[in-house]
């Protein structure tokens, strides 16, 4: 055994970036922990200790679900050379959550490999069959969020798959433009779906139109980045019964423009979306919504106004 007095859980969590609570839990429930002994006896992680949990959060990262990531490590020989960041065993992974009921975990592998692979046929194929066996909005929910999830945590960990964020993006948006208009629309006025200033992840606003469309809701979707003096100047022309705002990261969640919309003749249902919202700050006229068919049930009811 090794005989260095080592490290405490705090130090190890700070070096490894993630919380004590989880190395506790990796401990408890995997059997990775520390193996030394203080000389006051407090347990103690050996660089050998370290190097396993090294080895457990690389293969994490690479998306391997936590009690397999632990098994490999502890099999692995202490000291084995680590594999380069994002292409070792697994490293072509994107890490996935457990999906949630209803969907198909077979079917978010398969669009992760394919997104892997930059194999845009084999992803669109995906995505317009689980489009067309389920709707946009369990499609959306059950199979594309969770892989988007997936990418950015892959990003987020190792900046690596910013090619796959894109092209995966760039087929989502065409899969999800195929969905076709409704012939005769239910609502004789517009809605109106933008992205909030300088706001570039416009996915989930193509995603409620194609879910709108579904439901024959005609939207007027306005796409990414919309300067406020445009969506101003669009809702004065249009006379939308709802609008939807998106804001998908902080950088353009400050809400105090929307105060200055029009928001009258007719009357203008005002929702919010997306997790970038300072949600403190949002105008008594905003209404946030937070799910894709909560969206869609708003949207909804807003045209059924008198
Ligand atoms: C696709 C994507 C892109 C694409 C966008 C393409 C497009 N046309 O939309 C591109 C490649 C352009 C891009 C660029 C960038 N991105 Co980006 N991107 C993503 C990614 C993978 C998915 C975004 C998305 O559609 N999310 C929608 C759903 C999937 O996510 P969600 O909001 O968490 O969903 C929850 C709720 O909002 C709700 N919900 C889901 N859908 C819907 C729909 C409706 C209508 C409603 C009401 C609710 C709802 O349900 C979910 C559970 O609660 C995310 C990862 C992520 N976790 O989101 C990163 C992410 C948003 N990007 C990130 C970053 C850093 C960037 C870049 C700055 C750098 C980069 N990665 O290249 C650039 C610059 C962007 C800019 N200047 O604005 C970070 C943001 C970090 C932060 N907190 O600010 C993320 C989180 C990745 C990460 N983990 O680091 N990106």
């Amino acid at each position: 055994m090794d005989r260095e007095p080592g490290l405490g859980v705090g130090a190890v969590a700070r070096r490894l970036g993630v919380a004590a609570a989880t190395l506790r839990t990796w401990d408890r429930r995997y059997g990775i922990g520390p193996s030394g002994r203080s000389p006051g006896g407090h347990r103690r992680y050996t660089p050998a200790d370290l190097a396993r949990l090294e080895a457990m959060q690389r293969s994490i990262i690479a998306g391997a679900p936590p009690a397999e990531a632990a098994r490999a490590a502890l099999n692995e020989p202490p000291g084995a050379p680590p594999s380069p960041r994002g292409h070792g065993a697994g490293g072509n992974r994107i890490p996935l959550d457990e999906p949630s009921t209803g969907s198909d975990p077979a079917e978010a592998r398969g669009l992760a490999r394919a997104a892997m692979a930059l194999d845009a046929p084999a992803m669109a194929r995906l995505i317009r069959t689980a489009i067309a066996r389920a709707g946009v909005a369990e499609a959306w929910d059950g199979l594309i969020v969770p892989v988007l999830t997936g990418i950015g945590r892959k990003y987020a960990a190792s900046g690596d798959c910013v090619e796959v964020e894109h092209l995966l993006s760039t087929v989502l948006l065409g899969c999800l433009a195929e969905v076709a208009p409704p012939a005769e629309p239910l609502n004789p006025r517009p809605v109106l779906l933008a992205c909030a200033p300088e706001e570039q992840h416009s996915l989930p606003v193509y995603a409620l139109a194609a879910a709108l469309a579904e439901t024959g809701v005609a939207a007027v979707l306005l796409g990414a980045r919309v300067p406020a003096p445009a969506l101003a100047a669009a809702i004065r022309r249009t006379g939308p019964n709802a609008v939807l705002v998106w804001s998908q990261t902080a950088r353009t969640g400050d809400p105090g423009w929307l105060d200055g919309l029009p928001g009258s003749r007719p009357v203008v249902r005002l929702l919010v979306g997306g997790p970038g919202w300072n949600r403190d700050r949002l105008p008594s006229t905003a209404r946030l919504v937070t799910a894709l068919p909560e969206a869609v049930t708003e949207i909804r009811s807003a045209l059924t106004r008198p």
